[in-house]
């Protein structure tokens, strides 16, 4: 581990780790950046040169349907290519060391948590390997494979859309009910790779602080949630939370 590291805050963190009997986590998009997968706010608040509000609510969809599915299949397409980190693996030791005392709450929509072996997970925001259907309760996974320019309901024939949640739309609610549970019930809170500026989302960390978890942040700058957090643990992801797994087991 680089020499600049602080022993001390791992240390720490480790011993907020140890003893706890349940264990949640929060993972953004920063979890996956060392997979190659371009972070939300990375590049000066554009997305894959796309504006959050032109391509990621139900708004730009009505309006643009075709710049919307050419931004979900670009993202598709980069999936095809991209594995998960040691940061994924870090979790699924996690949860092979707490069995299913570990709940995994995600705000990626690019299912890296589950390929490289995560089982408890819940995709707060969706999946953006499903489709859904505009006009009928049709729900297909459809892989990382390109879908046409404009994908159509083999069913109703009404537009298909991607399974995630835009903003100002409603997260999913049994999933989201999971979420907070999970979170109420832990003694140990891991926020890992987010920007904690998406709610409700971000709000989990307050969830966690009232019901008197002990709250650990990693990522590679401070951020909205670094003032929550009991310790910060300052790095990539693929490399603090391998090294956090290996001090308490
Ligand atoms: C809702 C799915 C109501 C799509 C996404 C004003 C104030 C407060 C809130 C609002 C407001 N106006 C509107 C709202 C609500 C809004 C919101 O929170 N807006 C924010 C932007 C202000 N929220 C909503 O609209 C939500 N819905 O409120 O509905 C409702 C209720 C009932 C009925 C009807 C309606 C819906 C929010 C979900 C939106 N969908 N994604 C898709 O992905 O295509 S959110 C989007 O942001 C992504 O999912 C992303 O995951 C998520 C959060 O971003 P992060 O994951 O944190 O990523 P980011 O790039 O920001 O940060 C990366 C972090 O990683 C950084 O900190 C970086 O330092 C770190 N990092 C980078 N590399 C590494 C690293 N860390 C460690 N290691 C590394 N190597
Ligand atoms: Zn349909």
């Amino acid at each position: 581990m680089h020499p600049s590291v602080d022993h001390e805050a791992f240390d720490r963190a480790a011993r907020f780790l140890r003893p706890a009997k349940k264990v949640a986590a929060l993972t953004g998009a920063g979890i996956s950046a060392e997979s190659g997968l371009a972070t939300f706010r990375g590049a000066g608040g554009l997305w894959e040169g796309q504006r959050v509000e032109d391509v990621a609510t139900p708004r730009a969809f009505q309006r643009d349907p075709v710049l919307v599915w050419r931004f979900y299949n670009l993202r598709r397409a980069n999936l095809a290519a991209v594995k998960p980190n040691p940061g994924h693996h870090a979790l699924v030791e996690l949860e092979k060391r707490l069995d299913n005392n570990f709940t995994l709450v995600t705000q990626n929509v690019d299912g890296l948590h589950q390929s490289a072996g995560s089982h408890n997970v819940l995709e707060i925001h969706g999946a953006i390997r499903r489709v859904r259907c505009s006009g009928c309760d049709l729900v297909a996974d459809r892989g990382v494979d390109a879908l046409p320019e404009l994908p159509r309901c083999e069913t109703c024939g009404e537009l298909l859309r991607p399974d995630v949640v835009w903003f100002e739309e409603a997260l999913p609610e049994d999933i989201w009910g999971r979420a907070v549970e999970a979170v109420e019930a832990c003694d140990c809170f891991l926020v890992i790779g987010t920007s904690a500026v998406v709610y409700p989302a971000a709000g989990l960390i307050d969830v966690a602080r009232l019901t008197g978890a002990d709250v650990i942040e990693i990522n590679l700058e401070p951020s909205a949630a670094s003032a929550r957090a009991n310790v910060v643990l300052l790095g990539p992801s693929g490399t603090t939370l391998p090294e956090l797994v290996k001090r308490v087991w």
